[in-house]
């Protein structure tokens, strides 16, 4: 990310800052005014961070006169800690008081792990300095000391450093002044002398610097003086560098470009190229981290984390609806059915969803999800494709083909099953149904309606109705769930699978006997209507006033499912 070195980062922040003042190379610091300027900073190489009273006070949208509270300042610098570890030096204004003041402000900011504080000798409330600086009164050079001094006196941490900035130049009382000034606050126990001046050269700077013949570092801030090269500090033996408003500037500018533009053309067109994406944010927010400690901390909680959805297919008996997009991009009721499978999952707090695309896959609407897609699709069943999202089997997760619908409960009660290996199996009178779906399945034990939970577990599927022992007892829906240590279990046989020669010819509900086969119980879930698959134009049309029944107010056909 950047050049800091290691064994520094290691060293407290107030370490760094002291040894930054009194190295004998010139330092800099660069201006942040919150959470992400700070976390941007420090991106960009820098050591340290200028905690600006002006940037500040400007991105909470008031003036540089402390109309923002202290106690705004130190929780806005608290955000700005935690998204940085560099060293930050805050611009204290006049230390928000008399010297009572500067001690409690001492002592709240090592707590938030503050550097230092620089405290300008002008009175409270302050107005910024390159406003009619010159008519500023200044502070009382003996009440100043006594705040350095009641500010050092207050610091547990020896290396907290206390920065005297000298407004005397500025004010126009002169260089003999800003020396006289200096070396008082210097005696009183500052640790650095900020010497300041709006003069658009730094020749009064560089006098001071050589008068002041290093009896401690000299901090400048060359705003005004911005065109003189950056090694004339150097040579004069300067310090530290602030470069103290440069982020809440461009910032500015920025915003107020991109404000003009949208509003103007009324679109987004022209902008969107020409700024951060929303995955910047999301970097620079560290997204990344609080998705890999949800993985450990909400594992085994509330229910999975995650989903892979397959959905390869073109839809057999579609043909004429989907020449330019899979099956699940078929609008149902004004979504396309991924959609609605989508939103279920996220509406279980499921938002880790994998789907595995094939036929058109780049016609997937791909918000909110991880797109992966089956090349093979053409030649391969199910199990391939599930193969293609075996990264995205790390926790509990849920496998659900891409055609279904379902009321939420459902998917509810799936999630809840503690069982490693748990399916969804529809009841009703198969026969009567007008289905299409054919995973026909017979279990240890027909559903009985009257006996709440009962333990029923999975003896086969088969697409043959007379496949198996007796009449079926059910159809599969086409949702598993796959929990803690059924997961690793699933891996293992995908993987035993994989090498069988006909594994492109093989499907979830090959996946599944293979389980029993091996003596897994699979355990399952029992229901009753309720969802729809979509496999063929009769079935889109059903899916349709099924969709529309789970609307909100929708009057109708509100038990529509069973099949
Ligand atoms: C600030 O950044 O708020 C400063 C520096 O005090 S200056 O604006 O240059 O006075
Ligand atoms: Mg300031």
């Amino acid at each position: 990310m950047n050049a800091i070195d290691p064994n520094l980062l290691s060293t407290s922040r107030a370490a760094r800052l002291r040894q930054m003042l009194q190295s004998n190379d010139l330092e800099f610091i660069m201006e942040a005014h919150n959470g992400l300027s700070a976390r941007i900073v420090r991106e960009a190489g820098f050591k340290g961070i200028w905690a600006s009273g002006l940037a500040i006070s400007a991105q909470f949208g008031v003036r540089d006169n402390n109309e923002a509270s202290w106690t705004q300042v130190v929780d806005n610098l608290e955000f700005m800690a935690d998204a940085s570890d560099l060293p930050i030096l805050l611009d204290g204004d006049t230390g928000y008081g008399n010297f009572n003041n500067v001690r409690r402000l001492v002592r709240k900011l090592e707590q938030r792990g503050i550097a230092g504080v620089c405290i300008e000798d002008k009175q409270f409330p302050k107005t910024n300095s390159f406003i009619g600086g010159e008519r500023q009164p200044l502070a009382d050079m003996d009440e100043f000391c006594g705040k350095i001094k009641a500010g050092k006196d207050s610091q547990a941490d020896d290396n907290f450093s206390i920065v005297a900035r000298v407004e005397a130049l500025i004010a126009g009382w002169g260089m003999d002044e800003a020396l006289r000034r200096a070396e008082a606050y210097h005696q009183a126990g500052a640790d650095a002398i900020l010497i300041h001046s709006k003069l658009s050269k730094a020749d009064e700077i560089l006098t001071f610097a050589r008068e002041w013949a290093g009896r401690c570092p000299i901090v400048i801030v060359p705003t005004k003086y911005y065109s003189t090269p950056t090694d004339a500090y150097r040579k004069a033996g300067i310090s530290l560098v602030i470069w103290a408003n440069h982020l809440i500037r461009v910032a500015a500018s920025s915003m107020q470009a991109v404000a003009k533009d949208i509003y103007e053309n009324e679109t987004l067109v022209n902008v969107e190229d020409r700024i951060a994406t929303v995955n910047e944010i999301f970097r620079l927010q560290d997204a990344d981290e609080y998705s890999e400690a949800e993985k450990i901390y909400l594992s085994g909680g509330s229910g999975p984390g995650a989903a892979v959805v397959l959905a390869a297919g073109r839809g057999k008996g579609l043909e004429a609806l989907t020449e330019d997009k899979p099956k699940v991009m078929l609008p149902i009721a004004g979504k396309p059915l991924l959609r609605h499978l989508v939103d279920g999952f996220k509406k279980q707090g499921i938002n880790d969803i994998t789907v595995v695309g094939g036929y058109q896959a780049k016609a997937i609407d791909a918000a909110g999800i991880k797109l992966t897609v089956n090349e093979r699709h053409a030649q391969t069943g199910e199990l391939a494709s599930l193969a293609c999202a075996a990264d995205a089997l790390q926790g509990d997760t849920v496998i659900a083909y891409g055609d279904l619908l379902f009321r939420s409960y459902i998917l509810r009660d799936l999630v809840e099953s503690d069982a490693p290996f748990t399916v969804v199996v529809d009841s009703s009178e198969t026969g009567a149904s007008n289905q299409s779906v054919r995973d026909f399945v017979w279990t240890s034990s027909a559903d009985d309606r009257d006996l709440f939970g009962q333990k029923v577990t999975l003896r086969k599927v088969s697409d043959d109705e007379n496949g198996g022992e007796g009449k079926a007892h059910g159809r599969w829906i086409g949702l598993l769930n796959v929990r803690g240590e059924g997961v690793a279990k699933l891996r293992k046989l995908l993987g035993e699978l994989r090498a069988r020669p006909d594994f492109d010819s093989l499907d979830v509900p090959d996946l599944l006997n293979a389980l029993v086969a091996q003596g897994e119980e699979v355990a399952v879930t029992y229901v009753h209507g309720h969802w729809r698959g979509v496999n063929d134009l009769e079935d889109f049309r059903l899916a349709g006033d099924f969709a529309h029944s789970q609307t909100p107010f929708a009057t109708g056909a509100g038990n529509e499912g069973a099949r």
